[in-house]
């Protein structure tokens, strides 16, 4: 109810980053937008050209379906589509529907006056499958290097990926990345605990004030974060995860080329033991 009055109030126009008016209305709760449209039109592209792909066999068993890259011998040159040049495709339609939702984000933040967090964060997922499938293809030289779009088959590509270094969980910067989802999880598990066992009093009791959530903290570990804090801490743990996703598979062949556990070697080499 006060949602809808408050609808009303800043369901107008502005705020559009192109295009201007065109666009800059709403169908039922959506808002359409540019890059609404923009999205729509290369998901759906997407997702056909991901079904004619299937469509070609050898299986519609959706385990088993798989886009996969062209051969490396193609380099960075298109190939047929039959050999590849699908799933470049797909690529392209992927990345155009992520790009234009994060821009379809930042058009609603700014039609509200909020910040950019959201749009900001979405991208930093976005920069993860851009370093996948873009970045580090064009730095080995093959889009065959990007990973095949398949349930099974992908899961394939990252054990093989992994093996090629023949111990990736010694890859530092894989190590920081897993660090940091496993702390995500920590912090979001203790926030979401902490916030449910506050507003979801049982019938008759009240909702505690937010002096509870400090002096809980405080009783238990010495310290808390703060209500505000504990949200900058959660975007930073989860988008330095995301970052160092994106870099341990960035660094994995375009500037490390042996096995990972070999890379610890530079504290052996150090001249101090000489
Ligand atoms: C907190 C706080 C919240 C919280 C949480 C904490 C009132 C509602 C979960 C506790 C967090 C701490 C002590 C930081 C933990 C550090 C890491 C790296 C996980 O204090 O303030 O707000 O939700």
């Amino acid at each position: 109810m006060s949602m809808l009055s408050f609808e009303k109030r800043y369901r107008v126009r502005g705020g559009t980053l192109i295009g201007g008016d065109l666009f800059d209305f709403w169908v039922g709760p959506f808002y359409v937008g540019f890059f609404g449209v923009l999205t729509a039109f290369f998901a759906l592209l997407g997702t056909l050209l991901i079904i004619w792909g299937a469509a070609m066999g050898p299986t519609w068993n959706i385990w088993q379906i798989s886009i996969n890259p062209p051969d490396l011998s193609y380099g960075l040159g298109f190939a047929p589509l039959a050999e590849g040049g699908l799933w470049q495709l797909i690529t392209i339609c992927a990345l155009g529907a992520f790009i234009s939702w994060a821009l379809r984000q930042a058009e609603i933040a700014r039609k509200l006056g909020m910040g950019l967090h959201i749009p900001i964060a979405f991208s930093v997922a976005v920069f993860a499958y851009f370093a996948l499938v873009v970045i580090r293809p064009v730095l080995l030289g093959a889009w065959g290097h990007g990973f095949p779009y398949g349930i099974m088959s992908h899961l394939d590509w990252v054990s093989n990926t992994g093996y090629q270094f023949l111990h990736f969980h010694y890859n530092p910067a894989h190590m920081l990345a897993i660090a940091f989802f496993f702390t995500t999880a920590l912090a979001l598990s203790m926030h979401g605990g902490l916030i449910l066992s506050v507003t979801n009093p049982k019938k008759g009791e009240t909702v505690k004030t937010p002096e509870y959530e400090d002096t809980f903290f405080r009783d238990v570990v010495g310290y808390s974060i703060g209500s505000l804090g504990i949200h900058r801490l959660g975007l930073f743990l989860a988008l330095s995860a995301a970052f160092w996703s994106a870099v341990c598979i960035i660094i994995s062949g375009p500037f490390w080329t042996q096995s990972w556990p070999e890379w610890w070697n530079w504290w052996l080499d150090l001249p101090i033991w000489a």
